[in-house]
């Protein structure tokens, strides 16, 4: 299937169009090419073949042409003559923090700046301070960018990592030789990004060289790096290094354990062992005085059993006190993605989404939901087309009918209301009292004080009809760091008022963290999962925020998704 490639292609035409500042109607056309196609629930050759291309909403007559000249040729003439006008570097150096596409080609024309390397140099040599709209300000800001970008350079999100190392592992298990295999390091323990991807798999004695060899075979072409008999790093295409560790199936738990890490909670672990008379390895669990025959090492639980505790989950495997928790068998129940029965943030046309009402709530039926939430942004967010109030009106109409006409869902006639400056709400309290829910978040103002910020988001939790708490950081990994803000006070005052705070499950945002999640399970305050979906493909990123869920130790009755709508319409009218 080609979808993703030509969607990527068009994604870049996007960009590149936008550095030569192209009329934006034309780059939109594009972008919205590409999300079209990487949404298709099938393949664009077939599309193609069976002569339906144009009759996808989004592809045009151009888009069209390029298509087909990429599936027949193997390549697109508009968008190599586009790249040629630029030096490789330059998307890159775009999408440095601060940068953009009109920054990014004045860098470019005054200065040939081709990586990020260079633009880091003329950053700290004050060069770019003089350029034609630029500033020292502005100077200070790219260098900032550009250290964001860095500090999480070299690792990914475990979004992306997922899917490379699904792709990999779907490769290996056709190998006969293969036993068991699976996922360890920190993409077993679902951290929110990972360095390396590890993967562990058990082969019968003798075997090992075939798994090594067809493992080396999915490096990106002479990027083979370690090469042993029973582990191998590649770099993939993707530029991901992953690790592969090869054991015989006695050991599989012991190494499992071993390599799942983290590296504190594999310390801590050890000690336990020591103390015990044992010593702990990735080849198993061996009283000190008899080092030949393991007490325990096939399965994980067999070895934390031996050791006295309870099995611990991957995700709580940080030692955060889960050691102990496990030695008093007191290890919570983690919440699971069957526990969910609804979403609660939800995006449609109304604002900046791109399905209707009807489209979401048909997807969340096929995903077993019982009732969702539909939050778009309020009147003030123009970038993100915010819902005026005579559209809010309509809208509220359309759920009200949806619901009075079918019965497979509840839909639930909520907003994402943004926080003003002032800390007041953007719809006035006779609109918000009309909706079910009221999620609040901050898109402006990220670079007030901590004090400003905190103070506008409590003084928001003092509006009566506010439930909710949106990507409480505003973080984007990677791309922007958090808005200062004093996220004691914040739980404080949810615990006061009774207000929910959300883990949002994009994959960038993944805020509140699992640290504070953690606090505000200790402290009795309900945790809300909403997707943020701008598309209905976006729902599927629930299981992210419950990935994150678990690594803060939430239980099912932590999480307010897990209730029926009867017990949830309750729980929202308390506060009223
Ligand atoms: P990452 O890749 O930075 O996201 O984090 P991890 O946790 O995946 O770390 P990685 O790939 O270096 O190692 C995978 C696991 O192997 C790690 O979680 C625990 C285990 N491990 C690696 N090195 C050591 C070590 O020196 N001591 C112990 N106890 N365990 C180690
Ligand atoms: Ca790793
Ligand atoms: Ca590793
Ligand atoms: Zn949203």
């Amino acid at each position: 299937m080609k979808n993703q490639e030509i969607a990527d292609i068009f994604y870049q035409t996007a960009e590149l169009l936008s550095l030569n500042a192209e009329n934006p109607f034309r780059i939109r056309a594009y972008e919205k090419a590409a999300e079209t196609i990487e949404s298709l629930p099938e393949s664009i050759e077939t599309i193609l073949q069976e002569n339906r291309l144009k009759k996808i909403p989004g592809i045009g007559e151009a888009t069209a042409e390029k298509i087909k000249e990429y599936i027949e040729t193997g390549k697109m003439k508009y968008f190599e003559d586009l790249k040629k006008e630029y030096p490789e570097g330059i998307l890159e150096i775009m999408h440095v923090p601060g940068v953009g596409p009109k920054k990014a080609r004045i860098i470019f024309d005054k200065l040939k700046i081709a990586d990020i390397k260079e633009l880091k140099t003329a950053a700290l040599e004050g060069k770019l301070q003089n350029l034609p709209g630029f500033g020292a300000k502005t100077e200070q800001n790219i260098l900032k960018g550009i250290a964001l970008k860095q500090s999480i350079k070299g690792r990914t999100l475990l979004y992306n990592a997922n899917l490379v190392a699904e792709a990999i592992i779907l490769q290996l298990i056709k190998l006969k030789e293969i036993k068991n295999i699976s996922p360890a390091g920190s993409l077993r323990r679902k951290k929110e990004t990972v360095g390396d991807i590890d993967i562990l798999c058990t082969v019968e004695k003798g075997k090992e060289h075939h798994v090594i060899e067809k493992f080396n075979s999915l490096s990106a072409p002479e990027k083979v790096q370690a090469k042993g008999t029973t582990k191998a790093s590649i770099i993939t295409e993707e530029n991901q290094q992953v690790d592969l560790r090869v054991v015989e199936p006695v050991s599989f738990g012991a190494a499992l354990q071993y390599f799942t890490g983290s590296k504190e909670h594999n310390i801590a672990l050890r000690e336990i062992a020591a103390k015990k008379g044992y010593i702990l390895n990735e080849y198993g669990l061996f009283k000190t005085k008899n080092k030949k025959t393991p007490v325990a090492g096939k399965t994980e639980t067999e070895i934390y059993e031996a050791l006295g505790l309870q099995f611990i989950p991957p995700e709580l495997r940080e030692d955060r006190g889960e050691i102990e928790s496990a030695q008093n068998k007191t290890i919570p129940k983690l919440i699971e993605e069957k526990d969910i029965r609804g979403d609660t943030h939800l995006h449609t046309r109304y604002s900046d989404g791109a399905n209707t009402v009807e489209e979401v709530a048909q997807k969340a039926i096929a995903l077993g939901y019982e009732w969702i939430i539909i939050c778009d942004h309020s009147q003030s967010l123009k970038i993100a087309n915010g819902v005026s109030i005579t559209d809010l009106r309509r809208k509220l109409d359309e759920i009200y009918n949806y619901n009075a006409k079918y019965g497979d869902i509840k839909i639930i006639a909520g907003q994402e209301v943004d926080i003003l400056a002032d800390g007041s709400l953007d719809y006035p309290d006779e609109i918000l009292k009309n909706l079910d829910f009221v999620n609040v978040s901050i898109h402006t103002g990220f670079k007030e004080t901590e004090k400003q910020i905190t103070d506008r988001v409590l003084r928001a939790f003092d509006n009566k009809y506010v439930h909710s708490l949106s990507h409480p950081t505003g973080r984007l990994i990677g791309k922007r760091a958090a808005y200062a803000i004093d996220m004691d006070k914040v739980l404080n005052k949810a615990k006061e008022n009774g207000i929910f705070l959300e883990i949002n499950s994009y994959p960038e945002r993944l805020d509140l963290t699992d640290i504070y999640c953690k606090k505000a399970k200790d402290m009795d305050i309900k945790i809300v999962i909403g997707t943020d979906a701008h598309k209905v493909i976006h729902m599927d990123y629930m299981h992210l925020g419950i990935n994150v869920a678990r690594r803060g130790w939430l239980t099912k009755d932590d999480v307010l998704n897990t209730i029926s709508y009867n017990e949830l319409m309750k729980s929202l009218k308390k506060r009223r």
